[in-house]
C-alpha cells in the first residue's frame, strides 16, 4: 500500500480547491455572462495551481484548466468517425414553409390539434460534438461531412466556454453534446484590431473567424482565439438516469451541468406560435451579440421526434427557419464620394444590385481612403457585401480571383462635388473632409445648427427642425442669411406664430455682436472647440487679426499645434468662407472684440484646475469661465499635473486622489482669493 504523506496530501487538496474555483469562475464569466472575480483574481488562482502541477505533475488531472492554454502543433488534422452521424437541418425561407413544415408533421403524427415545439436560435458559427466520458472531455470533432469529422479535441480544450468537467455527481458513462462554436460580436471585432495592429490578414466574419481557429494546427493558437460555445443536440449517450423527455428538458439539463446554452429559446405550439418566435428573434437579432441566421423549431417530445425519424440526411421533427442572408456577391460598378453633415468624405461602393439582408442593396459604405486602401476594394471587383439588420451595408471583402485585368483603382477626388471646396486630410486623421464648412450645401443645416447653438452665438429658439424648414424653403443659405430673415417670411413656416417669430427676429437681433471667442466657436472650425476659440480670441483680439495670422502665430496660441494651426488657416483661406465672414460683417454682425493681455499678465497662466463636489454659491460653469479668463486651465481629471483642486461638497474620489497626491485643495473662498488677486490685473 502507498503511503500519502501530510504534504502531499495538502498539495492535492489545494490543487483540487484551485481548480475547482478555476471552472467556478469559468462557468460565471463564459457561460452566465456575470464574472463572479476580477480578471487578476483569476489569475492568480491560475498561476498558483500552473506552479502547483509542474512542481508535482502527477497532481495534474485530465480536466485541469491549465490545459486550456494549449499543447503542441500537429501535423494534420485527424479524421474520425462519429458514433452517431451529425445531421443537418431542412431549411424554409417563407412563412409558408413554416405551415407546410407544421402540417407535414400534424399529418405523419396524426395529430389534429397543435404540436408542442421548441424554439431556438440557429447560431452560424462551426458545428461540433463534444464526447464526455464519465464527466470528463474526452474528445471534440468539427461535423466535417456528418459522418466523420476533424478531431479537434486540443482545440477545443482551449475554449473556456466548454466545461472540461461536466458539472454532476453522477457524469453519464458516455454523453456526446452537440453545438455550434461561435465568436462574439464584440471577441471579433477585437480579434481583427489585433491582426491589424500586427499587419495580418483580417477575418471576413465571425464565422470564418471561429472556424479558422477551431481548426488550427497549433492549439496554442486556438488558445488565443476568443472562442464561445452553445450546445443544441445531443449524440451518442450512455446514461444510468433516463435522458431528458423533451428536447427543452434536454437544454435545462445541458445547463445543469455547466453547458452553455442560448438563452433566446421558447415553447410555444402550433405555426402561429414558431411564427410569432421568428419575428420576434427578427427583430432582436441586430441586438444580439452573435450572428445568427434563422431560428430552428423542433418537435419538443423526444418522443415523437423519434417517431417522426428522418428524410435522407435531415430529420422530419426539425425546421431551420431561415433569416434573409446577410451577405452577397456582387459587382463594383463605381466608387463615388459622399460628403456628410460635418464635411467628412465617405467613399461609397455603387453596386450591381443585389438582394441582401432582405432589400435590394445598391450602395455600400467603404468608410473611408485608408479602408479602401486596406480591403484593397477596386472598381469592377467582385465584392462580398453584409447587411446586417438596419445597419448600412458594407463591403466585407474582394474576391481577388475573380478581379478583371481593367479593375481600376480610387483615387480620392481634390475637389468637394457638392461646392467645389478643396478637399483635406489633415496628418494623423483617417476621414478626408470638404473645407466648405459654412458654405457647403451638404453641411449647411449642421453648419448653422453649429453656429446657433447655446454655446456659440445662443440664437434661443433656433433649433433642429426650424433649420430643416429654413435651409428647405431656401430662405437660408448660410448663417449670414439669418440677420435678413424677416417677421413676415417667418410666419409663413409650420408651427411659427407672429409672438414666436419676433422673439426669433430679436434673439437674431441680440446676436448681432457677440463675444470674439463663442463667434469663432460658432464658425465650425475643424479641432477649434469653445477652448481653443477663447484662446484664439484672447491671443489676437479681432477676428481681422485671427484671419491674417499666420499659422506659426497660431502656434504661439496655448493648446494649438500645427494639426489645429493648419486647418484654422485652410478654413479662412477658402474664398467660400471668407465670403460667408464678410457677409456677416455686411449684415451688421460685429464681433465684440477683446482688449489682448500678455500671457504673463494673466495669473493663473500655467496653472490646471480641477472642480469638485459643490460649492456653496458658484455654480461649476461660473468657477470654471472664471479660472479659464484669468489664463488657468479646468481639467476634468485629477493628475500629478493638477496644481488646484476645488472642492465643494459631496467632493468623492476626486478630492481623495488629490490628497494622496499632496496638490493643494481650495474651498470656494480660497479660489475667489485667487481670483481676485488675479482679476486686479488687466482684464478683457
Ligand atoms: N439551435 C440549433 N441549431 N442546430 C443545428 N439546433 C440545431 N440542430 C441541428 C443543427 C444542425 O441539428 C439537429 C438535427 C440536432
Amino acid at each position: 500500500m502507498t503511503h500519502v504523506p501530510a504534504a502531499e496530501k495538502a498539495q492535492r487538496e489545494r490543487a483540487e480547491y484551485l481548480r475547482s474555483e478555476l471552472e467556478r469562475h469559468n462557468y460565471a464569466y463564459y457561460v452566465l455572462d456575470a464574472p463572479t472575480v476580477p480578471d487578476a483574481e483569476y489569475d492568480r488562482l491560475f498561476g498558483e495551481l500552473q506552479a502547483l502541477e509542474e512542481r508535482f505533475p502527477v497532481l495534474a488531472t485530465l480536466d485541469s484548466p491549465t490545459h486550456r492554454v494549449g499543447g503542441s502543433a500537429r501535423g494534420d488534422l485527424t479524421s474520425v468517425r462519429h458514433a452517431v452521424p451529425m445531421l443537418s437541418l431542412s431549411n424554409g425561407f417563407t412563412d409558408e414553409d413554416v405551415t407546410a413544415f407544421d402540417r407535414r408533421v400534424c399529418d405523419f403524427l396524426g395529430v389534429d390539434g397543435d404540436v408542442e415545439y421548441n424554439a431556438e436560435l440557429k447560431f452560424d458559427g462551426l458545428a461540433i460534438n463534444l464526447r464526455y466520458e464519465g464527466g470528463l472531455l474526452a474528445s471534440a470533432a468539427t461535423r466535417g461531412d456528418g459522418a466523420t469529422g476533424e478531431d479537434v479535441t486540443p482545440n477545443a480544450r482551449t475554449i473556456a466556454a466548454i466545461p472540461l468537467r461536466l458539472k454532476t455527481a453522477q457524469p453519464p458513462a458516455v454523453l456526446e453534446v452537440r453545438g455550434e462554436v461561435v465568436m462574439l460580436h464584440r471577441q471579433f471585432a477585437a480579434l481583427n484590431a489585433r491582426q491589424r495592429a500586427r499587419g495580418d490578414k483580417e477575418f471576413v466574419n465571425p464565422r470564418n473567424a471561429a472556424a479558422g481557429s477551431l481548426r488550427q494546427l497549433d492549439p496554442r493558437i486556438t488558445a488565443q482565439r476568443p472562442l464561445s460555445f452553445f450546445a443544441y443536440g445531443i449524440g451518442e449517450s450512455s446514461t444510468a438516469a433516463p435522458l431528458p423527455l423533451t428536447h427543452s428538458g434536454l437544454l435545462d439539463w445541458y445547463e445543469e451541468l455547466g453547458l452553455p446554452v442560448g438563452q433566446v429559446r421558447t415553447v410555444t405550439r402550433g405555426a402561429a406560435g414558431l411564427l410569432e418566435f421568428y419575428h420576434r428573434v427578427g427583430a432582436e437579432r441586430a441586438g444580439l451579440a452573435y450572428d445568427i441566421d434563422g431560428v430552428v423549431y423542433k418537435v419538443n417530445d423526444i418522443a415523437l421526434q423519434v417517431r417522426l425519424g428522418f428524410v435522407s440526411r435531415a430529420p422530419r421533427f426539425a425546421l431551420a427557419h431561415k433569416f434573409p442572408a446577410q451577405e452577397a456577391l456582387t459587382t463594383v460598378e463605381n466608387i463615388e464620394i459622399q460628403v456628410g453633415r460635418t464635411g467628412a468624405i465617405t467613399p461609397v461602393a455603387k453596386l450591381a444590385p443585389v438582394f441582401v439582408g432582405g432589400v435590394t442593396v445598391t450602395n455600400a459604405t467603404l468608410h473611408n481612403e485608408d479602408e479602401v486602401r486596406r480591403k484593397d476594394v477596386r472598381i469592377g471587383d467582385t465584392v462580398t457585401v453584409r447587411r446586417a439588420g438596419d445597419v448600412i451595408p458594407e463591403v466585407v471583402g474582394v474576391v481577388l480571383e475573380r478581379r478583371p485585368a481593367a479593375a481600376r483603382e480610387f483615387v480620392m477626388p481634390p475637389y468637394c462635388p457638392v461646392c467645389g471646396s478643396e478637399i483635406l486630410r489633415l496628418e494623423g486623421e483617417a476621414v478626408a473632409r470638404c473645407t466648405g464648412g459654412l458654405f457647403c450645401s451638404a453641411q449647411r443645416k449642421q453648419a448653422i445648427l453649429h453656429y446657433a447653438q447655446r454655446r456659440a452665438l445662443d440664437i434661443e429658439g433656433l433649433g433642429e427642425k426650424l433649420i430643416d424648414q429654413l435651409v428647405d424653403s431656401g430662405l437660408v443659405k448660410t448663417p449670414a442669411d439669418l440677420f435678413n430673415l424677416k417677421i413676415e417670411q417667418l410666419v409663413e413656416l409650420d408651427r411659427m406664430g407672429e409672438k414666436s417669430a419676433q422673439n426669433l427676429i430679436n434673439e437674431i437681433e441680440r446676436a448681432r455682436t457677440p463675444e470674439l471667442a463663442r463667434f469663432v466657436f460658432g464658425l465650425g472650425i475643424r479641432h477649434v472647440g469653445e477652448a481653443t476659440a477663447r484662446d484664439l480670441a484672447a491671443h489676437f483680439g479681432s477676428l481681422a487679426a485671427l484671419m491674417d495670422a499666420s499659422e506659426e502665430a497660431m502656434l504661439e496660441v496655448r493648446d494649438v499645434g500645427p494639426v489645429v494651426a493648419t486647418s484654422i488657416r485652410h478654413f479662412f483661406d477658402q474664398p467660400h468662407n471668407r465670403d460667408v465672414i464678410a457677409q456677416l460683417l455686411e449684415r451688421g454682425v460685429q464681433p465684440r472684440t477683446l482688449t489682448v493681455i500678455p500671457a504673463s499678465a494673466r495669473p493663473l497662466a500655467g496653472k490646471t484646475f480641477v472642480l469638485t463636489g459643490t460649492l456653496p454659491s458658484m455654480a461649476r460653469e461660473t468657477a470654471k469661465a472664471l479660472i479659464e479668463a484669468a489664463g488657468g486651465k479646468v481639467s476634468s481629471a485629477v493628475s500629478a499635473k493638477t496644481h488646484y483642486v476645488v472642492a465643494g461638497t459631496e467632493a468623492g474620489a476626486k478630492l481623495a486622489k488629490a490628497e494622496e497626491l499632496g496638490i493643494a485643495i481650495l474651498d470656494q473662498s480660497q479660489l475667489e482669493d485667487l481670483l481676485g488677486q488675479a482679476s486686479s490685473g488687466p482684464t478683457t
